[in-house]
């Protein structure tokens, strides 16, 4: 059990070997990302300022359940430190990135929705519709959903 009496349901810090591609072109070249906006509601769900249904913690990542759920599972992941989008990530974070992954699995197989199938969705940016400039990543599932997205 971790603050306020949350389950972690998989085990963090596991070793975890990526393959690097090749920078592409547009990479950022910012190194040093912000740890925390003082005025970035994700970042106050992390400070445990804002209450949330928190279904897994650990030092890096947060996943807790969208206040307004699109499917039967609609869990958001989100990293400790602020990023606003992913145009801003770095490839420092590139590690961070994976591991929201390979949380994103082990949430879905504790929802029951691995083999039945899921969704991942990360809005960057005004045309893909993000509302909250703290990067986060949609565990969707529990439904079929349709394609092309709306
Ligand atoms: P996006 O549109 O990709 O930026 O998704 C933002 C999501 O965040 C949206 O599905 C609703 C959710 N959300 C916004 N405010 C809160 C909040 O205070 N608590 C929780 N649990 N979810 C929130």
């Amino acid at each position: 059990m971790g603050r306020r009496g949350v389950h972690c349901i998989v085990r963090p810090g596991r070793a975890v070997s990526l393959p690097v591609p090749n920078r592409p072109s547009g990479y950022s070249s910012r190194k040093e990302p912000r740890l925390s906006d003082p005025n970035c509601l994700f970042c106050r769900i992390v400070r445990g300022e804002i209450p949330a249904t928190i279904v897994y913690q650990d030092d890096q990542l947060v996943a807790f359940r969208d206040i307004n759920p699109q499917a039967p599972t609609h869990i958001l992941i989100i990293p400790h430190e602020h990023v606003a989008t992913l145009n801003e990530l770095v490839p420092s974070q590139g590690k961070l990135m994976g591991h929201m992954h390979l949380l994103a699995q082990a949430l879905a197989r504790a929802e029951g929705i691995a083999e039945s199938g899921w969704r991942v969705v990360i809005n960057c940016g005004a045309d893909a519709g993000q509302s909250v400039f703290h990067v986060h990543m949609h565990v969707l599932g529990g439904r079929s959903f349709g394609w092309p997205p709306g």
